[in-house]
């Protein structure tokens, strides 16, 4: 019998909401209980994509609009071919951002559609599970100063946030809303509530494709 395979889990949310802390003891939790889990980052800075995009990031390079949200996408289509082979494998992926961070922070730009913002990545392996901490800009303050990085300002963040919202209307999407405001350590457990119930679906079902008509 062929292996039953893992499952794609997102973890979603703006800036200082929780979002690496969570997908490392999320990794961190499944690993203890014997199952096979790895993490993935988005963006992948490692690769020469991924160096591009962190230049932009951290301000070294500046690059027109339409062209860095492409190479946002790009850096997740060159990751599609191990996506698919650890989750046929059998291997669980945990993921810090995917195309949800794509399409909210292009579309927070003047002049970009969520339409638009969406079409690079139609297609991509669907998550099975997209978690959102939701985190109110006042709390994420008290975590702490923006950094130095593109996009960290509160106005930014605050359109962004908007977009995630309307991304979250979307149904044919897996959502589930953490509420972030709460100790590391209950915001773990619900996550890993969510993550174990859909380890279990997904093994069962066919890999999706986001955002086409199944
Ligand atoms: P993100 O990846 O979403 O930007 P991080 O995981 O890097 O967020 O966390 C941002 C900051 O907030 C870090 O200093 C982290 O230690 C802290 N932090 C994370 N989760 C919580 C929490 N539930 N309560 C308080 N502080 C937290
Ligand atoms: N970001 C991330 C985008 O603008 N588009 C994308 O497709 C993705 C995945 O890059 F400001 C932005 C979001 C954030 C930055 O920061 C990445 P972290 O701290 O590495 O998550
Ligand atoms: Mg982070």
């Amino acid at each position: 019998m062929a292996c039953k395979r893992g499952a794609l889990i997102v973890l979603e949310g703006v800036d200082r909401a929780g979002k690496t802390t969570q997908c490392n003891k999320l990794v961190q939790s499944l690993q203890q209980s014997g199952r096979a889990v790895e993490m993935m980052r988005f963006p992948d800075r490692t690769t020469i994509i991924g160096q591009l995009i962190n230049a932009y990031l951290e301000k070294k390079s500046d690059l027109e609009d339409h062209t860095v949200h492409l190479l946002f996408s790009a850096n997740r289509w060159e990751l599609v071919p191990l996506i698919k082979k650890k989750l046929e494998q059998g291997t669980t992926l945990v993921v810090d951002r995917y195309a949800f961070s794509g399409v909210a922070f292009t579309s927070a730009k003047p002049g970009f559609s969520l339409d638009w913002c969406k079409k690079p990545d139609v297609g991509l392996p669907k998550p099975d599970l997209v978690m959102f901490l939701q985190l109110s800009p006042a709390e994420a303050a008290l975590r702490g100063q923006f950094g130095e990085e593109r996009y960290e300002t509160s106005a930014f963040q605050r359109a962004v946030q908007q977009k995630f919202e309307h991304l979250m209307k979307d149904l044919s999407v897996n959502w589930q809303v953490i509420d972030a405001s709460q100790s590391v350590e209950d915001v773990h457990k619900q996550i890993a509530y969510h993550s174990l119930n859909a380890i279990n679906t997904a093994q069962n079902l066919p890999l999706g494709e986001l955002w086409k008509a199944p």
